[in-house]
């Protein structure tokens, strides 16, 4: 069976920078030792939690755990009570990792904790602070990871990532070891990355993005990470112009970046610089408009490629960096995925031969919903039998609910959504009817309903509808709101703007209509 990551245990790049948050940074030497003396004090746990700061921490627990075999759950550091019970009591962790000296919210305290603890590092490069050497005299720096790799089946689970759906509270999607394999290495195929690119970004790291694309991509590569701590233009600059090649960003932020090079200052002109430099610029996680894509291309000459992925899917498609790139498309499936669109009653519209070649409607016109089926593919959602039967059909394609169209070079356009009730603000999936539920729990709320608007920053803005118990309603109350689903959620779940009606538009049924809803928006 092959490893995970061949550089850690290898000893070959032992003194390569792995991974940098800030002015903290491992080489492969280092994490493998960091890494490898967690893993080893992880034996025999069920599931792990891991307290996903933005730090050198996340990365070696969730490595430490790859390590032992154990699966991992990223939280979202931010996760409000009701958000974080839930994951808790549906994943049921044996033990939490988290930075030293974090302070842990109570529902984590019952828990058994271990403290990450990364020695090494501080300040300064690789060469500055020496070869690293291990406690154990004569052992060569990163023979931790080798030491304590536990071999585990490649269909056993890796993380367990939480996602929403359209109702009730986010689903646990199990993701084995070999859908990290296959699509890392699918990427690596369209993007022609190596151990010798050095990739930048200021992603979170629970979700997909960020932590298996993000860290354990470079990991895999042999490559290294400078991660922002927090996005901000001026990181991004500050490191493409200090040998950085690749960039990752959901949309969002190459909107900032695209604005920012707008400003025609001195900072303008170094990020142009910048961007102009990098060998890959990719973004993904929702779609970035045409209009952000042009302008960064307009400013720096380079193009900004897609790919599109599901954290039940990993990655499916990419615009490949040997490929023509173009704005509005998700590019083509990745090597190993199986991918079609297929029409309301079942039927495939078009697919691809074995040769990658598409087939059937090809003209770029009709639409039907991707299905997809490949080693990338998550098992199951965790408890949810029910939920995972649904996600496939009856011959073992996942329905992603996303709509497309197909060039006739086999590019893949996506169009739009199933459910109206999935809203992507920020790059971040979030569902109306967790919002809802959580606005029904405040005393003040008779009746709510939540939709996702068109955002020039966010893609779409989460806008919450409520009818107050009593009328009129204070005007505190649409803050207050916003605030009760930060803290009960998390806080890029918080309606942006709250409206306050005397009734919800229904239909006979009573079922709200959430497309008057939006057009009552639109006339205001
Ligand atoms: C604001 N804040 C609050 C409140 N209001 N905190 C508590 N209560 C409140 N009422 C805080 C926030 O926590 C945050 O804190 C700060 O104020 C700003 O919040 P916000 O406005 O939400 O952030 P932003 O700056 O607008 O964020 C934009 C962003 C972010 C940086 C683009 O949305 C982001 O990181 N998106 C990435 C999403 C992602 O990775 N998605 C991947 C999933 P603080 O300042 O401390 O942060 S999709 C996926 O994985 C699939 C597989 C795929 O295809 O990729
Ligand atoms: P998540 O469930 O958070 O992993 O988000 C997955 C969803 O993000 C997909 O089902 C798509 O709707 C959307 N998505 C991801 N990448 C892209 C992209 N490049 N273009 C359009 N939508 C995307």
């Amino acid at each position: 069976m092959s490893h995970l990551f061949p550089a850690l245990v290898g000893g070959s790049v032992a003194e390569r920078p792995a991974v940098r948050f800030g002015d903290r940074s491992l080489t492969y030497g280092e994490l493998a030792d960091a890494a490898g003396g967690l893993a080893g004090r992880l034996g025999g746990a069920g599931r792990v939690a891991v307290w996903a700061t933005s730090s050198l921490e996340t990365a070696v627990a969730v490595v430490a755990a790859l390590l032992a075999g154990v699966p991992a759950v990223p939280l979202n550091p931010k996760s409000g009570e009701g958000e974080l019970g839930h994951i808790l009591a549906d994943s049921r962790p044996s033990l939490v990792l988290a930075a030293a000296g974090v302070e842990l919210p109570d529902s984590l305290r019952e828990l058994a904790r271990i403290d990450v603890e990364v020695s090494q590092g501080v300040g300064g490069t690789a060469a500055n602070r020496g070869v690293p050497q291990d406690a154990t005299e004569g052992r060569p720096a990163g023979s931790g990871a080798a030491a304590t790799f536990r071999e585990v089946p490649e269909d056993s689970a890796a993380l367990v990532v939480y996602t929403s759906g359209t109702t009730g509270p986010p689903k646990g999607a199990v993701i084995p070891r070999r859908a990290i394999a296959a699509t890392l290495d699918a990427l690596a195929d369209a993007w022609q990355w190596t151990g010798d690119d050095v990739l930048v970004h200021g992603l979170p790291l629970f979700h997909v993005h960020g932590l298996i694309l993000g860290v354990l991509g470079p990991l895999r590569r042999g490559g290294s990470l400078r991660h922002l701590g927090r996005f901000s233009t001026e990181g991004v600059a500050r490191e493409l112009n200090d040998g950085a090649t690749m960039l990752f960003g959901v949309p969002t932020m190459y909107h900032r970046l695209a604005e920012a090079l707008g400003e025609d200052t001195a900072e303008d002109v170094e990020l142009a610089k910048a961007l102009g430099r990098a060998r890959l610029l990719v973004s993904g996680s929702a779609a970035l408009p045409v209009h952000d894509h042009q302008r960064i291309t307009a400013a720096t000459g380079r193009r900004v490629i897609e790919r599109y992925g599901m954290t039940e899917t990993l990655m499916n498609t990419s615009v490949r960096a040997d490929g023509e790139p173009r704005p509005g498309t998700v590019g083509v499936p990745l090597p190993g995925v199986d991918l079609r669109l297929v029409e309301e009653d079942g039927s495939t519209i078009a697919a691809y031969d074995t040769d990658g070649v598409p087939t059937g409607a090809t003209d770029g016109d009709h639409v039907g919903e991707i299905q997809v089926r490949g080693p990338n593919l998550f098992t199951e959602y965790l408890n949810r039998p029910d939920a995972t039967a649904a996600a496939f059909t009856e011959d073992g394609w996942f329905r992603t609910g996303d709509m497309a169209t197909l060039d006739a070079d086999g590019y893949v356009r996506i169009v739009g959504r199933k459910a109206t009730d999935l809203i992507k603000s920020g790059g971040y999936k979030i569902g109306a009817g967790e919002i809802e539920n959580a606005l029904l729990e405040h005393p003040a709320v008779r009746e709510a309903a939540v939709t996702g608007e068109p955002d020039d920053d966010l893609g779409e803005r989460i806008v919450a509808w409520v009818v107050p118990n009593s009328a009129p309603a204070p005007a505190a109350l649409g803050p207050e709101l916003s605030d009760h689903v930060a803290r009960r959620l998390a806080p890029h779940k918080r309606p942006r703007v709250v409206h306050f009606l005397d009734a919800l538009p229904r239909n006979d049924m009573g079922k709200i209509l959430k497309r008057a809803l939006r057009k009552t928006e639109e006339d205001q």
